[in-house]
């Protein structure tokens, strides 16, 4: 046999025993008969011998092409065995150990505080309004009656993007922005994150929620919003509760109070939860400033409202029994799963 091609087929068979990878026997495989193969380039001499010497040589060349692939194909066999073997090995599946557990969430109590509020106001005809967290400063406060330099202002420091666009205090911005569409009647809910600067400490946050209401419409009293907010209180906490109103200040309902609640716990009789006072402020309210119907081109000769502003905080501490608001911005599964 020709030496050459005899030294092709022993180191190729040797090289192949020594394969530890399938890439490697790839990389064999081209360099041996690929387009430029070291067999391939043998097949090229052809043209250099006689016609006598070209069918032996020929036959010579399939020869050490037969058994280079048959050794090629043996080598592919090991390596794939070795490999299923090794992966067999690493896969090993312990059918005894305990399954990775799927933790399902949980509704944050300030949802499911929300859904309850929500549920009452859809159930009494109200509708769901929402508006930006970031907000000009005209929907915040000057569209409700509190303008520079107004002392509200103080309570209601927020964080300023410039001067015309704060982060809202107040969901009052949405109702604004639906007076100043012009639809009447109006009677919404605005459900919705506001911010303050404020310390974070047991009752404040830099950022909470609140719910507030709106209704506009002619003929809307005092009485409208006394029946409201009554029977909100009655789905809320239970039908034996009772309601009280306590003069109060907003700029932008006159008169304005803040709504007391008789403690659901003790029945008004005085315990820890209410601080023996048998009541529970939840929320503030009023008659519209006719000057914030005035500033959406809504007739306040014509046409009379009230509104609400609720902390949902404040109702979720207060229905599931949280000590701490600091509780419910820490997201620790073991707290929320509770409710
Ligand atoms: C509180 C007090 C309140 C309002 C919010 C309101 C909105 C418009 C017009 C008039 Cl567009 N008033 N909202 C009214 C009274 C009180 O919130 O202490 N909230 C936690």
């Amino acid at each position: 046999m020709n030496e050459t091609l005899q030294k092709i087929k022993e180191e190729t068979v040797a090289k192949l025993k020594a394969t530890e990878n399938l890439d490697a026997l790839n990389e064999l495989r081209v360099a041996i008969l690929g387009k430029k193969g070291a067999l391939t380039e043998q097949m090229k001499n052809m043209k250099n011998l006689t016609p006598e010497e070209r069918p032996a040589f020929g036959q010579m060349v399939n020869e050490v092409r037969d058994s280079i692939e048959a050794a090629m194909e043996e080598t592919k066999k090991r390596l794939s065995k070795a490999a299923m073997e090794l992966k067999l090995k690493s896969e090993v599946i312990d059918v005894t150990l305990p399954a990775t557990k799927t933790e399902v969430g949980h509704k944050h109590p300030n949802e499911l505080a929300l859904n309850e509020l929500e549920e009452i106001f859809l159930g009494m005809g109200y509708e769901i309004a929402e508006g930006p967290e970031v907000e000009y400063d005209y929907y915040n406060f000057e569209a409700l009656n509190i303008p520079a330099n107004h002392p509200a202002k103080d309570e209601q420091d927020t964080f300023y993007i410039n001067d015309n666009i704060v982060l809202r205090t107040q969901t009052s911005s949405v109702q604004a922005r639906v007076m100043e569409q012009g639809k009447l009647p109006i009677k919404i809910i605005a459900p919705g994150r506001v911010f303050r600067a404020d310390e974070v400490d047991a009752t404040h946050s830099p950022s909470f929620h609140q719910v507030e209401g709106l209704v506009v419409d002619e003929n809307i009293t005092f009485a409208d919003l006394k029946g409201t907010l009554l029977m909100f209180a009655k789905k809320l906490f239970g039908e034996d509760t009772k309601v009280r109103f306590r003069p109060h200040h907003f700029p932008f309902t006159e008169p304005s109070a803040e709504m007391d609640v008789s403690c659901f716990k003790c029945k008004g009789a005085g315990c820890r939860f209410c601080k023996n006072e048998g009541w529970i402020e939840i929320l503030g309210c009023g008659e519209v400033h006719p000057h914030v119907l005035e500033m959406s081109n809504i007739d306040p000769e014509k046409y009379t409202g009230f509104a609400f502003g609720i902390g949902l905080e404040r109702i979720a501490v207060l229905k599931y029994e949280i000590d701490d608001m600091r509780l419910l911005y820490e997201n620790d599964a073991r707290f929320l799963k509770q409710f």
